[in-house]
């Protein structure tokens, strides 16, 4: 069987490509997906891509990623900043996982410089845009033959 890997996307990505193109680019939430699963088919992985609006979602998509033993590249959006829920479905789930932004949250507001998720993740990739995911997807399947 394939290994898993599960992309979970948080709340406003079905917006990208639509607004606010300045800071998020051009590229479609669909676009990415195409990405993700063009280098899923090259690294031979099972590509399960998924976006909410809602915390719960990501927190059940969680779960089911650690009772599936998926790995996880996730973009957990504005709940990166806030959601303890997030940290701790994480955490209890003990999924492998990649925590990935387009921008460099870093050089943003003062309050995107904190992540609730980081601190379980195997890394942090952010400031790429799209290629941000693919990197992320090639760190999975690497940590995965370790
Ligand atoms: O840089 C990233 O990938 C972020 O996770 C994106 C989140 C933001 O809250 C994080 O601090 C950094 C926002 C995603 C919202 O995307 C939009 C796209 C188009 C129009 C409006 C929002």
């Amino acid at each position: 069987m394939k290994q898993q890997i599960f992309i979970l996307n948080g709340p406003n990505l079905n917006m990208l490509g639509k607004r606010e193109p300045g800071i998020y680019g051009a590229t479609t939430l669909s676009d990415i997906e195409a990405l993700c699963r063009a280098e899923g088919e090259n690294l031979g992985v099972e590509i399960v891509f998924r976006q909410s609006n809602h915390e719960g979602d990501l927190v059940s998509w969680i779960q089911e990623a650690g009772e599936r033993q998926a790995l996880v590249l996730i973009n957990p959006a504005a709940y990166t900043h806030t959601s303890i829920a997030l940290h701790d479905a994480i955490r209890a789930a003990s999924v492998t996982l990649v925590e990935v932004h387009l921008s460099n949250i870093h050089a943003r507001e003062s309050f995107r410089h904190h992540s609730y998720v980081s601190s379980l993740a195997k890394g942090v990739i952010c400031g790429f845009g799209v290629d941000g995911y693919v990197m992320g997807l090639r760190a999975l399947i690497k940590l995965a033959s370790q």
